[in-house]
């Protein structure tokens, strides 16, 4: 089970490292060396998903994975037709920065019949978009205002919001490819007053910006653009 793992790796300080796979954007025929570089890498999970998945390579990117690599794999979907239920686990999301309700209740009652017919673990997660310089994906797709960088109150606020309602993990989301990482300050504030794991991702493109993320309480950093850019990107 994926979740038990995570609480497992807080409570004994061992940080995560998630690499994120957009099926969009992986050209199958480097999937090998793809595959090489993350069996390398200190990554302990595989996330995947994107904003937009418009094809239907999701079930054979995974099980390509899944031949290959050990580490758990799951789904991080922007909407329920990203389901796939070859992965162990799907992170459940509740956009909780935003006040679009098809992000907060919509996708996930279509979602129900969906996963209904898998076995996948399902993880609730309090997805928090933060403001980092120019508009992103989820922002613009979701049609909904992250929060503000400067109010680290209000955003460790909307976390424990997320907790009370139930939610197992709180994901801090700067968003694919951000300008600015989610501030180091916020993750402390948000991380220090809230039990459950939280997860840290968008914009981090160097192991000093991991290692700062740790530091500040990130339990599970997500990599998506810096891998994508650069397969070495983990020759570290
Ligand atoms: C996006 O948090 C992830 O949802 C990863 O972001 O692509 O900027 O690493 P990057």
């Amino acid at each position: 089970m994926v979740y038990p793992q995570i609480v497992a790796a807080k409570e004994n300080n061992q940080k995560l490292l998630a690499i994120l796979l957009d099926p969009d954007k992986i050209n199958m025929d480097s999937l090998p060396s793809l595959m090489e570089k993350i069996k390398k890498s200190p990554a302990t999970h595989i996330f995947v998903g994107g904003s937009i998945v418009e094809t239907d390579i999701i079930d054979e990117l995974i099980l390509s994975l899944k031949q290959q690599i050990e580490l758990p794999i799951v789904l991080f979907p922007g909407n329920p037709s990203q389901i796939s239920e070859k992965a162990d686990a799907i992170l459940f999301l509740t956009l909780l920065s935003g006040r679009n309700p098809d992000y907060l209740i919509e996708h996930q009652v279509n979602a129900v019949p969906i996963l209904k017919k898998t076995q996948l673990e399902v993880i609730s997660t309090g997805y928090i978009l933060i403001e980092s310089g120019k508009q992103t994906a989820v922002e613009r797709i979701s049609q909904t205002t992250p929060l503000s960088r400067n109010n680290p109150g209000y955003t460790l606020q909307t976390a424990q919001a997320g907790e009370y309602i139930g939610n197992k993990l709180i994901y801090l989301e700067a968003g694919s490819g951000a300008q600015q990482t989610v501030p180091l300050e916020m993750i402390e504030k948000v991380s220090g007053q809230i039990e459950i794991p939280v997860i840290v991702g968008g914009g981090i493109r160097t192991k000093k910006a991991i290692d700062d993320a740790y530091a500040a309480g990130a339990d599970l950093v997500v990599i998506g653009t810096a891998f994508e850019n650069d397969i070495n990107f983990f020759n570290y």
